[in-house]
């Protein structure tokens, strides 16, 4: 008699057992071999599984939406990028990370914690770019408005060591289940209190905490395909003298005529450093 096929979600693995969240609740699962010799069950990913002898067993991976790494997880639907007045934001890192997303395509949103502490005069930078929360871990203000935002989708988190990600989620668990850590007196770095990934469930939302920025830093893009990864050039580059305006050193560039009004001077630099390592990396390659 052919077994029922179960569906389920892989949460969590520890050495060959897969957590699943299933619609009767947690299973803990092992996998067919060919599925382990490859090693390819990640978190996140949806499979099939039968029980067999009273135990359950993976048969099969659904095909994935997009593959992260670093952690590495599958389906994610949301990236928070998180940043806060202490440790100093790197800007050129949240813009990395953004237009991996954009790459990815993965919805990016950008909060803004610690607000008790201040607030980042470089967030009005991103108006009109993407969506911006602020929030409070500790207190707990703009938590609820965050939560809003997530509702069924698979959300990582990313932003450097100590600006609050595993607090953020703590406070939307309303636990302290995760652990969290200061910042090393000294030297005003996290101490990449995060290790292990995890999909975390939470009314019809999974958070994945993540340790650090190392998420979605690289990217793989030919030089004159950044643009199209900066919104606020869009409108602009029909109005550059070229078509295939690159915004660096060609001359009657709507883009650069912009900078400090509808371009900002801090995007347009990163947008130029980001370009010039792409550049550079290209030339490498030869
Ligand atoms: N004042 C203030 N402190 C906060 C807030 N959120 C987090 N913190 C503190 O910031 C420190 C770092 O928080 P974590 O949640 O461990 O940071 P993380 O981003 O998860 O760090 P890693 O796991 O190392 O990547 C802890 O001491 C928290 O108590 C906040 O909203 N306000
Ligand atoms: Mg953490
Ligand atoms: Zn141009």
């Amino acid at each position: 008699m052919a077994k029922d096929i179960l569906n389920g979600r892989v949460i969590k693995g520890v050495t060959s057992r897969y957590f699943l969240d299933t619609k009767n609740g947690v299973k803990v699962a092992s996998a067919r071999k060919k599925l382990k010799i490859f090693g390819d069950i990640l978190i996140g990913d949806l499979v099939e599984f039968i029980e067999e002898r009273g135990t359950f067993v993976i048969e099969k991976v659904l095909p994935r939406r997009n593959t992260l790494i670093r952690p590495y997880v599958a389906n994610v639907d949301t990236c928070l990028i998180v940043i806060a007045p202490v440790p100093e934001p790197d800007f050129l890192l949240v813009d990395k990370v953004l237009i991996n997303c954009l790459v990815e395509g993965i919805e990016p949103i950008l909060v803004a914690n610690k607000i008790d502490l201040g607030s980042l005069k470089e967030l009005k930078e991103y108006n009109g770019i993407l969506d911006i929360f602020a929030c409070s871990a500790t207190d707990g203000e703009g938590i609820d408005a965050l939560v809003g935002a997530l509702d069924g989708k698979t959300v990582c988190f990313a932003g450097q060591s100590a600006v609050g990600k595993s607090s953020i989620i703590n406070a939307i668990l309303k636990t302290d289940r995760l652990q969290t850590d200061g910042l090393t007196k000294k030297i005003q770095r996290g101490k990449h209190t995060t290790r292990q990934t995890e999909l975390l469930r939470v009314g019809s939302a999974y958070l994945i905490d993540t340790c650090g920025f190392s998420l979605l830093d690289t990217i793989d893009l030919k030089p004159e395909e950044l643009r199209l990864y900066f919104d606020e050039f869009e409108l602009l580059q029909p109005l550059c003298q070229f078509k295939a305006c690159c915004h660096i050193n060609e001359p009657n560039c709507a883009v650069k005529s912009e900078i400090g009004m509808s371009v900002s001077e801090g995007r347009y630099n990163r947008y130029k450093t980001i370009y010039n390592e792409l550049v550079e990396r290209k030339n490498n390659k030869f």
